[in-house]
């Protein structure tokens, strides 16, 4: 298929980039961290979504390239950032597909691009998806473990949509939770519906930051503010940024 042949050549033909989606401290405003998002736009196809590409890149065995040059790409954006606006405690989250977790050579890329960089370890966040470890759970357990003791932080993605996500809390230990857009999509009213309470409240409990993904708009921000939901993503704040529009938003000019 085309899309298939194009994908080969993507990464050496300099036709893959980041966006970075900045990750906002609700109780001032501040910009505290980026999700880097993978982009590719093919000369001959166009634009073409992650949710397309990457499953692709898997089959093709190409994930293991790409991903690296991900990690290598979003940590030293990260430690660039953070050396120009010391002060802010930047982190960097980068997804990572359950292909990625079963990878027996994540650990020693996620090592490289820290080492590459300069980035602290615990200024990398890796996001993974309920999903990606109902596959092989003892397998993810030890992977996320090893990654964990490189000094990384670990995010639950999209929580809430995957399988059975409490028993997933119980048997993996993260750090972060991010509460999937669906449910900040159901707020509309007045209070928050008990569902997204909840879900904050739990991450409270167990002594997870949470961040709300997918905040479009100021009720949303303001009703996860007063229920002390401390961090959230979403076009409210911005789109997804080009690494020069990152910089600059961090310069306080956009
Ligand atoms: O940014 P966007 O909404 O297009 O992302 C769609 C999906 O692709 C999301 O689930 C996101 O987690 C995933 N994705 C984006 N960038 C990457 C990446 O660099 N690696 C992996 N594995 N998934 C990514
Ligand atoms: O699965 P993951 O959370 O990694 O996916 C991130 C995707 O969500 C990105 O592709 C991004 O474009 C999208 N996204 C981020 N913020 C918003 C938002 O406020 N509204 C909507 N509809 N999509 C968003
Ligand atoms: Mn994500
Ligand atoms: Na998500």
């Amino acid at each position: 298929r085309a899309l298939e042949a194009e994908l080969q050549g993507a990464l050496a033909g300099d036709e893959l980039r980041l966006v970075y989606h900045p990750v906002v401290d609700l109780a001032d405003g501040r910009v505290v961290g980026f999700e880097a998002l993978l982009r590719w736009h093919s000369p001959v196809l166009g634009p073409i979504p992650p949710d397309r590409f990457i499953p692709v890149a898997e089959d093709l065995d190409l994930i293991g390239e790409i991903g690296a040059w991900v990690l290598r790409e979003a940590c030293s954006a990260a430690a660039g950032w953070r050396s120009r606006y010391p002060g802010a405690g930047l982190t960097m989250a980068v997804n990572v597909s359950a292909v990625q977790l079963a990878s027996p050579d994540l650990v020693r890329q996620i090592a490289g691009a820290l080492a590459s960089s300069g980035l602290p370890a615990g200024a990398l966040v890796l996001e993974v998806t309920e999903t990606a470890l109902v596959r092989d759970p003892e397998g993810a357990a030890e992977q996320l473990a090893a990654l964990r003791a490189l000094g990384v932080r670990l995010a639950l993605d999209d929580f809430g949509t995957g399988y059975s996500s409490l028993s997933y809390l119980r048997q993996f230990t993260v750090d972060v939770l991010k509460i999937d857009r669906s449910f900040i999509a159901t707020i509309d009213g007045a209070e928050l519906p008990p569902i997204v309470r909840g879900l904050v409240e739990l991450g409270r409990t167990l002594d997870l930051e949470i961040v709300a993904e997918g905040v479009e708009d100021e009720r949303q921000r303001d009703l996860l503010r007063d229920a002390r939901c401390e961090f959230a993503q979403g076009y409210l704040f911005a789109a997804p940024l080009s690494a020069t529009d990152a910089e600059l938003l961090l310069l306080g000019r956009t």
